[in-house]
Protein backbone atom coordinates (compact mmCIF):
# COMPACT_ATOMS: atom_id res chain seq x y z
CA UNK A 1 0.00 0.00 0.00
CA UNK A 2 3.04 2.55 0.88
CA UNK A 3 4.83 0.68 -1.77
CA UNK A 4 2.36 2.15 -4.53
CA UNK A 5 1.67 5.18 -3.16
CA UNK A 6 5.32 6.11 -3.30
CA UNK A 7 5.46 4.47 -6.52
CA UNK A 8 2.49 6.91 -7.92
CA UNK A 9 4.18 9.88 -5.90
CA UNK A 10 7.34 9.59 -7.92
CA UNK A 11 5.02 9.44 -11.17
CA UNK A 12 3.43 12.15 -10.25
CA UNK A 13 6.26 14.94 -9.22
CA UNK A 14 8.06 12.97 -12.26
CA UNK A 15 5.23 14.31 -14.38
CA UNK A 16 4.78 17.81 -12.95
CA UNK A 17 8.60 18.40 -12.81
CA UNK A 18 9.89 20.35 -15.55
CA UNK A 19 12.66 18.54 -17.22
CA UNK A 20 15.66 20.63 -15.54
CA UNK A 21 19.09 20.36 -17.06
CA UNK A 22 22.15 20.90 -15.12
CA UNK A 23 24.68 23.61 -16.47
CA UNK A 24 26.78 20.91 -17.32
CA UNK A 25 24.52 19.11 -19.40
CA UNK A 26 23.35 22.56 -20.78
CA UNK A 27 27.29 23.09 -21.64
CA UNK A 28 27.66 19.40 -23.32
CA UNK A 29 24.54 20.47 -25.68
CA UNK A 30 26.45 23.58 -26.84
CA UNK A 31 29.68 21.77 -27.27
CA UNK A 32 27.93 18.90 -29.35
CA UNK A 33 26.47 21.75 -31.59
CA UNK A 34 29.74 23.14 -33.38
CA UNK A 35 28.38 25.95 -35.33
CA UNK A 36 26.21 27.40 -32.30
CA UNK A 37 29.70 27.05 -30.41
CA UNK A 38 31.48 29.01 -33.05
CA UNK A 39 28.55 31.12 -33.14
CA UNK A 40 30.18 32.67 -29.67
CA UNK A 41 33.82 31.74 -29.87
CA UNK A 42 34.52 34.02 -32.73
CA UNK A 43 32.49 36.62 -31.10
CA UNK A 44 34.52 36.19 -28.29
CA UNK A 45 37.97 36.52 -29.68
CA UNK A 46 36.87 39.72 -31.83
CA UNK A 47 35.53 41.23 -28.34
CA UNK A 48 38.76 40.65 -27.08
CA UNK A 49 40.90 42.12 -30.02
CA UNK A 50 38.34 45.31 -30.27
CA UNK A 51 39.25 45.55 -26.03
CA UNK A 52 42.87 45.66 -26.98
CA UNK A 53 42.65 47.98 -30.18
CA UNK A 54 40.03 50.62 -28.40
CA UNK A 55 42.17 51.16 -25.70
CA UNK A 56 45.85 52.09 -27.63
CA UNK A 57 43.70 53.91 -29.96
CA UNK A 58 42.34 56.25 -27.05
CA UNK A 59 45.62 56.21 -25.31
CA UNK A 60 45.90 59.99 -25.74
CA UNK A 61 42.56 61.48 -26.06
CA UNK A 62 42.19 64.27 -23.02
CA UNK A 63 38.86 66.16 -23.86
CA UNK A 64 36.34 65.23 -21.24
CA UNK A 65 33.92 64.82 -24.00
CA UNK A 66 36.18 62.69 -26.08
CA UNK A 67 37.26 60.38 -23.82
CA UNK A 68 33.72 59.73 -22.24
CA UNK A 69 32.41 58.66 -25.94
CA UNK A 70 35.57 56.63 -25.29
CA UNK A 71 33.90 54.86 -22.36
CA UNK A 72 30.85 54.30 -23.75
CA UNK A 73 32.28 52.49 -26.68
CA UNK A 74 34.55 50.50 -24.95
CA UNK A 75 31.95 48.79 -22.81
CA UNK A 76 30.44 47.19 -25.99
CA UNK A 77 33.38 44.82 -26.23
CA UNK A 78 33.96 44.59 -22.65
CA UNK A 79 29.86 43.45 -22.20
CA UNK A 80 30.36 41.44 -25.11
CA UNK A 81 33.04 39.41 -23.77
CA UNK A 82 31.50 39.03 -20.86
CA UNK A 83 27.85 38.16 -22.55
CA UNK A 84 29.23 35.77 -24.83
CA UNK A 85 31.28 33.61 -22.12
CA UNK A 86 28.05 33.23 -20.09
CA UNK A 87 26.83 31.83 -23.75
CA UNK A 88 29.95 29.29 -24.36
CA UNK A 89 29.65 28.27 -20.90
CA UNK A 90 25.94 27.47 -20.34
CA UNK A 91 25.39 29.90 -18.07
CA UNK A 92 22.85 32.15 -19.98
CA UNK A 93 20.92 29.63 -21.74
CA UNK A 94 18.31 27.51 -20.75
CA UNK A 95 15.69 24.79 -22.49
CA UNK A 96 12.74 25.87 -22.24
CA UNK A 97 8.99 24.00 -23.13
CA UNK A 98 7.34 25.89 -25.39
CA UNK A 99 3.71 26.59 -25.03
CA UNK A 100 0.71 25.11 -27.01
CA UNK A 101 0.23 27.51 -30.68
CA UNK A 102 3.93 27.37 -30.51
CA UNK A 103 5.56 25.71 -33.76
CA UNK A 104 7.49 23.46 -31.80
CA UNK A 105 4.92 23.36 -28.91
CA UNK A 106 6.10 20.67 -26.06
CA UNK A 107 9.29 20.79 -27.21
CA UNK A 108 12.65 21.76 -25.43
CA UNK A 109 14.24 24.66 -27.28
CA UNK A 110 17.37 26.37 -26.49
CA UNK A 111 17.11 29.79 -25.60
CA UNK A 112 19.90 32.11 -25.61
CA UNK A 113 18.18 34.43 -22.94
CA UNK A 114 21.60 35.66 -21.91
CA UNK A 115 21.68 38.02 -25.15
CA UNK A 116 18.58 39.71 -24.36
CA UNK A 117 19.90 40.71 -20.71
CA UNK A 118 23.59 42.22 -21.95
CA UNK A 119 21.79 43.78 -24.69
CA UNK A 120 20.52 45.44 -21.79
CA UNK A 121 23.84 46.45 -21.11
CA UNK A 122 25.77 46.79 -24.21
CA UNK A 123 23.02 48.62 -25.90
CA UNK A 124 22.50 51.93 -23.83
CA UNK A 125 26.41 52.41 -24.26
CA UNK A 126 25.98 52.82 -27.83
CA UNK A 127 23.26 55.50 -27.82
CA UNK A 128 25.23 57.02 -25.51
CA UNK A 129 28.06 57.23 -27.59
CA UNK A 130 25.92 58.75 -29.98
CA UNK A 131 23.82 60.94 -28.27
CA UNK A 132 27.14 62.17 -27.24
CA UNK A 133 28.59 62.22 -30.63
CA UNK A 134 25.17 64.23 -32.08
CA UNK A 135 25.82 67.28 -29.10
CA UNK A 136 22.11 65.85 -28.10
CA UNK A 137 20.88 67.20 -24.24
CA UNK A 138 20.24 65.30 -21.26
CA UNK A 139 16.83 64.61 -21.84
CA UNK A 140 17.03 63.30 -25.26
CA UNK A 141 19.65 60.83 -24.34
CA UNK A 142 17.59 59.41 -21.36
CA UNK A 143 14.68 58.95 -23.17
CA UNK A 144 16.28 57.03 -25.68
CA UNK A 145 18.28 54.95 -22.96
CA UNK A 146 14.55 53.98 -21.02
CA UNK A 147 13.16 52.80 -24.13
CA UNK A 148 16.26 50.82 -25.11
CA UNK A 149 16.24 49.40 -21.43
CA UNK A 150 12.55 48.55 -22.08
CA UNK A 151 13.20 47.25 -25.43
CA UNK A 152 15.64 44.50 -24.51
CA UNK A 153 13.95 43.49 -21.00
CA UNK A 154 10.52 43.55 -22.64
CA UNK A 155 12.70 41.19 -25.22
CA UNK A 156 13.87 38.65 -22.34
CA UNK A 157 10.35 38.68 -21.00
CA UNK A 158 9.23 37.56 -25.24
CA UNK A 159 12.02 34.58 -24.76
CA UNK A 160 11.40 33.79 -21.53
CA UNK A 161 7.62 33.22 -20.99
CA UNK A 162 6.27 29.68 -21.41
CA UNK A 163 2.96 29.82 -19.97
CA UNK A 164 1.28 31.58 -22.97
CA UNK A 165 1.92 31.75 -27.11
CA UNK A 166 -0.06 34.70 -27.21
CA UNK A 167 1.59 36.44 -24.44
CA UNK A 168 4.93 35.90 -25.73
CA UNK A 169 4.22 37.85 -28.58
CA UNK A 170 2.14 40.68 -26.76
CA UNK A 171 5.70 41.37 -24.66
CA UNK A 172 7.56 41.14 -28.41
CA UNK A 173 4.61 43.66 -29.37
CA UNK A 174 5.71 45.79 -26.14
CA UNK A 175 9.12 45.41 -26.86
CA UNK A 176 8.68 46.78 -30.58
CA UNK A 177 7.00 49.92 -29.32
CA UNK A 178 10.01 50.62 -26.93
CA UNK A 179 12.16 49.60 -30.32
CA UNK A 180 9.66 52.34 -32.00
CA UNK A 181 10.83 55.50 -29.63
CA UNK A 182 14.74 54.64 -29.86
CA UNK A 183 14.38 55.48 -34.09
CA UNK A 184 12.22 58.20 -33.59
CA UNK A 185 15.56 59.69 -31.23
CA UNK A 186 18.00 58.46 -33.87
CA UNK A 187 15.75 59.19 -37.00
CA UNK A 188 14.13 62.55 -36.06
CA UNK A 189 15.64 64.21 -32.78
CA UNK A 190 19.79 63.49 -33.01
CA UNK A 191 20.09 64.33 -37.00
CA UNK A 192 18.95 67.60 -36.30
CA UNK A 193 21.54 68.10 -33.46
CA UNK A 194 24.32 66.59 -35.13
CA UNK A 195 23.83 69.21 -37.91
CA UNK A 196 23.89 71.68 -35.13
CA UNK A 197 26.97 70.43 -33.74
CA UNK A 198 28.86 69.87 -37.01
CA UNK A 199 28.96 66.26 -36.39
CA UNK A 200 26.14 65.57 -38.80
CA UNK A 201 28.50 63.65 -41.29
CA UNK A 202 30.09 60.96 -39.23
CA UNK A 203 26.46 60.65 -37.04
CA UNK A 204 24.36 60.35 -40.26
CA UNK A 205 26.57 57.39 -41.51
CA UNK A 206 26.54 55.31 -37.91
CA UNK A 207 22.74 56.00 -37.85
CA UNK A 208 22.14 54.23 -40.83
CA UNK A 209 24.56 51.48 -40.00
CA UNK A 210 22.41 51.64 -36.77
CA UNK A 211 19.24 51.67 -37.81
CA UNK A 212 19.83 48.80 -40.41
CA UNK A 213 21.91 46.48 -37.91
CA UNK A 214 19.50 46.88 -35.06
CA UNK A 215 16.41 46.20 -37.18
CA UNK A 216 17.81 42.93 -37.74
CA UNK A 217 17.69 41.70 -34.23
CA UNK A 218 14.01 41.63 -34.09
CA UNK A 219 13.31 39.85 -37.65
CA UNK A 220 15.67 37.68 -36.84
CA UNK A 221 13.85 36.64 -33.36
CA UNK A 222 10.33 36.41 -34.91
CA UNK A 223 12.35 33.86 -37.60
CA UNK A 224 13.68 32.21 -34.87
CA UNK A 225 13.23 29.11 -32.81
CA UNK A 226 11.60 31.43 -29.78
CA UNK A 227 9.14 33.32 -32.99
CA UNK A 228 7.86 31.38 -35.69
CA UNK A 229 11.19 28.76 -35.87
CA UNK A 230 11.56 29.00 -39.39
CA UNK A 231 15.23 29.01 -38.35
CA UNK A 232 17.53 26.78 -36.78
CA UNK A 233 18.86 27.77 -33.03
CA UNK A 234 22.62 27.66 -34.82
CA UNK A 235 21.36 29.56 -37.86
CA UNK A 236 19.45 32.19 -35.47
CA UNK A 237 22.89 32.66 -32.76
CA UNK A 238 25.12 33.21 -36.12
CA UNK A 239 22.62 36.21 -37.31
CA UNK A 240 22.23 37.34 -34.19
CA UNK A 241 26.42 37.03 -34.13
CA UNK A 242 26.84 38.54 -37.46
CA UNK A 243 24.72 41.42 -36.42
CA UNK A 244 26.59 42.46 -33.56
CA UNK A 245 29.85 41.92 -35.41
CA UNK A 246 28.44 45.24 -37.59
CA UNK A 247 26.34 46.70 -35.05
CA UNK A 248 28.87 46.62 -32.39
CA UNK A 249 32.92 46.13 -33.02
CA UNK A 250 32.70 47.75 -36.71
CA UNK A 251 30.33 50.42 -35.18
CA UNK A 252 32.20 51.43 -32.62
CA UNK A 253 35.85 51.54 -34.43
CA UNK A 254 34.48 54.09 -37.21
CA UNK A 255 33.14 56.59 -34.22
CA UNK A 256 36.57 56.07 -32.28
CA UNK A 257 38.65 56.51 -35.41
CA UNK A 258 36.97 59.59 -35.97
CA UNK A 259 37.05 60.68 -32.68
CA UNK A 260 40.93 60.75 -32.83
CA UNK A 261 41.09 62.05 -35.98
CA UNK A 262 38.21 64.97 -35.11
CA UNK A 263 39.18 65.76 -31.06
CA UNK A 264 39.65 69.33 -31.14
CA UNK A 265 36.13 69.59 -33.63
CA UNK A 266 34.51 67.04 -29.99
CA UNK A 267 35.93 69.64 -27.97
CA UNK A 268 34.31 72.68 -29.23
CA UNK A 269 30.78 71.25 -29.65
CA UNK A 270 27.91 73.37 -28.54
CA UNK A 271 27.11 71.45 -25.79
CA UNK A 272 23.52 70.32 -25.10
CA UNK A 273 23.60 67.97 -22.39
CA UNK A 274 21.37 70.24 -20.06
CA UNK A 275 18.01 69.14 -20.07
CA UNK A 276 16.95 72.04 -21.79
CA UNK A 277 19.47 71.26 -24.18
CA UNK A 278 20.66 74.86 -24.25
CA UNK A 279 23.10 75.20 -21.51
CA UNK A 280 25.80 75.79 -24.29
CA UNK A 281 28.64 74.72 -21.15
CA UNK A 282 31.82 73.40 -21.74
CA UNK A 283 31.90 69.25 -20.76
CA UNK A 284 28.98 67.29 -20.06
CA UNK A 285 30.46 67.04 -16.21
CA UNK A 286 29.45 70.52 -15.85
CA UNK A 287 26.07 69.59 -15.00
C1 LIG B 1 14.12 41.83 -29.60
C2 LIG B 1 12.83 40.99 -29.58
C3 LIG B 1 11.65 41.75 -29.24
C4 LIG B 1 11.42 42.91 -30.19
C5 LIG B 1 12.65 43.71 -30.44
C6 LIG B 1 13.92 43.22 -30.20
C7 LIG B 1 15.06 44.12 -30.54
C8 LIG B 1 16.32 43.95 -30.26
C9 LIG B 1 17.41 44.81 -30.64
C10 LIG B 1 18.64 44.45 -30.21
C11 LIG B 1 19.87 45.10 -30.46
C12 LIG B 1 20.97 44.58 -29.95
C13 LIG B 1 22.31 45.08 -30.08
C14 LIG B 1 23.22 44.50 -29.30
C15 LIG B 1 24.57 44.91 -29.20
O1 LIG B 1 25.20 44.64 -28.21
C16 LIG B 1 14.61 41.95 -28.16
C17 LIG B 1 15.09 40.99 -30.42
C18 LIG B 1 12.43 45.09 -31.03
C19 LIG B 1 17.19 46.00 -31.49
C20 LIG B 1 22.64 46.17 -31.01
Amino acid sequence: MIETAAADLAVLSQSAVPLEMTQAEVYQAVQDNTLLNASFWVNIALAGLSILLFVYMGRNVEDPRAQLIFVSTLMVPLVSISSYTGLASGLTISFLEMPAGHALAGEEVLTMWGRYLTWALSTPMILLALGLLAGSNLTKIFTAIVADIGMCVTGLAAALTVSSHGLRWFWYFISCMFFLVVLYVLLVEWPQDAEVAGTAEIFNLLKILTVVMWLGYPIFWALGAEGIAVLDVAVTSWAYSGLDIVAKYIFAFLLLNWVVSNESTVAQMADGFGAAGTSGGAAPADD
